[in-house]
C-alpha cells in the first residue's frame, strides 16, 4: 500500500444535506469534486452540487435545463423496459443518455480550511446556454495575475466538453464558451506562460483508436488552443488502466512541474497519482507514479452515491504541504494533506518519451 495522504480527521468536510437545493422542489443527491483557490485571504470551495427532483415511488424523474434557463423535470415509469438504470450516474430511455442528477457549482469560503459556509449574496452558477443543458461540473480554478480562470465540464445532449469563464471578482463573469470540443473533460491550466504561451492539461476520449488519455495542448490567449500533444496514456494492469484526466493546475517545483492527476479501472475504482513534467518544455514526462499516491480506503471513499472513488481537482499549497481537497464517492467533500516532496520522492523515471 502506497497511499501517502494523511485525511483530516474531520472528513467528511461537506455533506448533501449541508446545503440548500437551488430552488424548491430538488433535493442536494452528492456533493462533488471543488475547485479551490484563495480569495480575499480565504480558502474557497467550488463545490459541484448535483440535484434531482425529490423521487416519488414507482417513477423516475431527472432535470434539464431549456437553453433559455427554464428547467424541466422529465419523468418515466421505472418499470418501463426502455429505461436502463445500471449506472446510478446515467439514465438511458430507448437509446438515448442523460443524467441523473443535474449539477451547478456554489461558492463556500473558509479561515481555517476545514468549516466551509456559503457566504450571503454568492449566486449558485447555474449552466447557461445550449452547451450546458445537463449542467456544469468539476471545475478548475487557475489564477494568473489577478484573474481567475474557470476550466469546467460542460454538459448537453451535444456531448461533454470543456468550458471557460473569467472572473476577477467572483461577481462579474466573462463567458468565453467552449474551449476543447466533445468529448473531453479534465482540463488544467498551467498558472503561468512557458515561453510565452499559455498551457493546458485536457482529456479528449477517442472511443476506437487511441482511449482516455491526458494531452497537453497551447495557447496565445486562453481561447485559441492547439499543437496539441499526448502526455500520458492509460496503462493495462496498473491502477490506471482505463482512464486518466488531470486534477487542478500543476504545482512548480524546482524538478518540474508537478500535476495530481486520476485513474480509473474499468470496474471505476478512481485514485490519485501524479506526473512530473519538465519545467521549460512541459510535453516531456520526467516521472510517474507506478501506484497510487491515495486510494479508497476510508468508508466515505468506498461508499457512498458512486463509491471506491477519490477525485481532486482543487488543492492548496503552503510551502511542502499539498492539501488536496477531493470529491469521496462522489457524494462528499473531503481534505488530506501530503507532502510535495514525499510525492516527489515516490515517482518513478519515465523511459523514452511517453509516460
Ligand atoms: C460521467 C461521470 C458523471 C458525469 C458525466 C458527465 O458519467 O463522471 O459524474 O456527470 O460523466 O460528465
Amino acid at each position: 500500500m502506497s497511499d501517502l495522504a494523511q485525511r483530516f480527521p474531520q472528513n467528511p468536510l461537506l455533506k448533501p444535506q449541508d446545503l440548500r437545493p437551488s430552488v424548491d422542489g430538488m433535493e442536494v443527491t452528492c456533493l462533488l469534486n471543488p475547485g479551490v483557490f484563495r480569495f480575499q485571504n480565504k480558502t474557497w470551495l467550488l463545490v459541484r452540487v448535483a440535484e434531482r427532483p425529490v423521487q416519488t415511488p414507482g417513477k423516475t424523474s431527472f432535470p434539464i435545463l431549456k437553453s433559455d434557463g427554464r428547467l424541466e423535470v422529465l419523468e418515466f415509469d421505472s418499470a418501463d423496459p426502455r429505461l436502463d438504470l445500471t449506472d446510478p450516474r446515467i439514465i438511458s430511455f430507448d437509446g438515448e443518455d442523460y443524467l441523473t442528477t443535474l449539477s451547478h457549482l456554489r461558492l463556500l469560503a473558509s479561515e481555517d480550511g476545514v468549516h466551509f459556509t456559503e457566504p450571503e449574496g454568492c449566486l449558485p452558477m447555474m449552466g447557461t446556454g445550449e452547451l450546458e443543458t445537463y449542467g456544469i461540473e468539476d471545475c478548475r480554478v487557475a489564477q494568473i495575475g489577478d484573474a481567475y480562470h474557470l476550466t469546467y465540464t460542460q454538459v448537453s445532449g451535444n456531448g461533454v466538453g470543456v468550458g471557460l469563464r473569467t472572473t476577477r471578482n467572483w461577481k462579474d463573469f466573462a463567458h468565453e464558451g467552449m474551449i476543447f470540443p466533445p468529448h473531453n473533460k479534465d482540463c488544467a491550466l498551467f498558472e503561468e506562460k512557458i515561453g510565452g504561451k499559455y498551457y493546458a492539461l485536457h482529456r479528449p476520449s477517442s472511443p476506437e483508436l487511441g482511449g482516455n488519455y491526458i494531452w497537453l495542448a497551447e495557447s496565445p490567449d486562453l481561447i485559441h488552443w492547439g499543437r496539441h500533444r499526448c502526455l500520458a496514456h492509460s496503462r493495462e494492469g496498473y491502477w490506471d488502466s482505463a482512464r486518466v484526466g488531470a486534477g487542478a493546475a500543476p504545482i512548480r517545483t524546482s524538478a518540474g512541474w508537478l500535476e495530481i492527476y486520476h485513474g480509473a479501472t474499468k470496474e471505476n475504482r478512481y485514485c490519485l497519482g501524479a506526473l512530473l513534467l519538465d519545467l521549460d518544455e512541459p510535453w516531456r514526462v520526467l516521472a510517474r507514479s507506478e501506484t497510487p499516491i491515495m486510494e479508497p480506503l476510508a468508508s466515505y471513499e468506498l461508499e457512498g452515491f458512486f463509491g471506491q472513488v477519490i477525485f481532486t481537482n482543487g488543492h492548496v499549497v503552503d510551502g511542502d504541504r499539498l492539501t488536496l481537497y477531493y470529491g469521496a464517492a462522489d457524494s462528499v467533500i473531503c481534505a488530506a494533506d501530503l507532502s510535495i516532496a514525499a510525492i516527489l520522492a515516490s515517482l518513478a523515471p519515465a523511459v523514452g518519451g511517453n509516460a
